[in-house]
């Protein structure tokens, strides 16, 4: 155990700087490098490090004094390990880097710790630049409010004219929870409810804890981020496909001597397809700031495939350029390569829109979740007969429930039904596909 001098490091041309800010106070353990005070000239402010470690035992200075370079600043006291901690150069003043150039010292002894280019490395709200970098804070603030994704410009500063203080972006976190915004996002409570409760299940019979799978868990996370950021509504609709059934069961016939199987999910693609290019609104993503739609010229469609390891998208690219036997047999090769977990990542993107097809399982409809960035998803469940009226008399019908979940900020209800009204459409007399 030691005990050293703190004092002010080169400071370039400044003779004589004010103390705005104390960031330390006795008792305290700091690292090198870790700041100890705010100072202020007439052109700028920065903040002076500690040039080595210990625990702060005696404060030198004050808010309102003076300093220059030399000025003793506290007295710490040096542990073993904060002195294995002593950086190889001396540290340099903290310089609020949205003051940095109008600073300019004439020889500064190490670049700035606090570049521009550091502090914005993990804004994770809709941060106001412009308001953030005039915002009236010390380098070690405006990081501490980049680390909490805070936006400077929207805090109050209670310090020296008007200055904002760590103690003001807390109250500003603490409030922006409570009031559910963007800082609530950030603890993952955007919606104000009650966190879930820990429960021991086990208190009522014997229990066995599974972990999730990767797939499980990165498809959980899409899931319920689509879920909970974008309005759903779904259309249900049903297709008399009849006639569709019975022209893929013949052709079935023809294509099965050469190892061919068509599903009538090549046939909803080819439907899909069609209703995209007639409602185009339908292939389009939001842009980031949700002010503009992307509209989309080509037709990749992702089918959901179960595997054993959870639920995979991959995506049939230019399904509009596709036949439906070309487009069963990428359905089967891509279900198989699902199974065996041979999927690339490039197999997985750049869908228009999603089919989720549970036809081959059973279910009369659901509500199938929106795959963000696309704006719509349409889901089908198992065809049954039914008795259908004609006009004249009940006929048998073989009717395929269809449920179309869409973004309301994107699409009307109207054109909801729409859409499914023309897949019903078109379904009911495929021929209507070759127009
Ligand atoms: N109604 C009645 N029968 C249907 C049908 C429908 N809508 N769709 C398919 N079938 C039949 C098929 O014709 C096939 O019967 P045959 O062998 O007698 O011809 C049988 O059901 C099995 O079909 P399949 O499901 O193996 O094949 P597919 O081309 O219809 O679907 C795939 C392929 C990959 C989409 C499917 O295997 C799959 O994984 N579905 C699950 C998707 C899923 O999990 N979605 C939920 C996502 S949201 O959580």
């Amino acid at each position: 155990m030691k005990t050293s001098k703190l004092v002010v490091p080169d400071i370039g041309d400044f003779d004589k700087v004010e103390i705005i800010e104390m960031l330390v106070a006795v008792g305290d353990t700091v690292l090198p490098e870790d700041s100890l005070i705010t100072v202020e000239s007439d052109k700028a402010s920065m903040e002076i490090p500690a040039s080595e470690g210990g625990i702060i035992k005696e404060l030198k200075v004050q808010i309102g004094d003076y300093v220059t370079e030399g000025s003793v600043l506290a007295i710490i006291e040096t542990t073993q390990s904060a002195a294995e901690n002593e950086p190889e150069q001396k540290p340099a003043p903290v310089v609020d880097p949205d003051e940095e150039a109008e600073l300019k010292p004439q020889s500064p002894p190490v670049a700035p710790v606090a570049t521009p280019q550091a502090e914005k490395t993990s804004p994770t709200v809709n941060v106001d630049e412009v308001t953030f970098s005039k915002a009236y804070a010390s380098p070690s603030i405006r990081k501490f409010a980049r680390e909490l994704g805070v936006d400077l410009g929207q805090v109050g500063g209670t310090g020296r004219k008007q200055r904002i203080l760590k103690e003001d972006i807390k109250s500003h976190v603490k409030s922006t929870m409570q009031a559910g915004g963007p800082a609530a996002q950030l603890s993952g409570n955007a919606l104000g409810v009650a966190p879930m409760p820990e429960i021991d299940f086990s208190q009522w019979g014997d229990i066995e804890t599974v972990a999730l799978s990767k797939i499980n868990k990165l498809t959980g996370e899409f899931l319920h981020r689509n879920w909970v950021t974008i309005p759903h509504v779904t259309q249900y609709d049903e297709a008399d496909i009849t006639e569709m059934e019975a022209f893929r069961k013949d052709m079935g016939k023809e294509l099965e001597k050469e190892g061919v199987k068509i599903t009538p999910l090549a046939f909803i693609m080819k439907a899909v397809v069609a209703a995209l290019k007639t409602y185009p609104r339908f292939n389009s993503s939001l842009d980031v700031s949700k002010q503009n739609l992307i509209q989309k010229s080509y037709y990749h469609i992702g089918v959901a495939v179960d595997t054993p390891d959870g639920l995979v998208v991959p995506v049939i690219r230019d399904a509009d350029k596709k036949s439906v036997i070309q487009i069963s047999q990428e359905i089967r090769d891509f279900a198989v390569k699902a199974r065996d977990k041979k999927l690339r990542p490039s197999d997985m993107q750049g869908g228009c829109f999603s089919i989720s097809s549970l036809g081959g399982i059973g279910g009369t409809k659901f509500t199938p979740i929106i795959n963000a960035p696309e704006v719509a998803i349409l889901g089908v469940s198992r065809s049954k007969m039914e008795p259908v009226w004609n006009g004249k008399k009940f006929k048998p019908r073989l009717m395929l429930p269809l449920s179309l979940s869409y973004d309301h900020r994107v699409i009307d209800g109207a054109d909801g039904a729409r859409f499914t009204s023309y897949l019903s459409n078109a379904l009911s007399d495929i021929r209507r596909l070759l127009l």
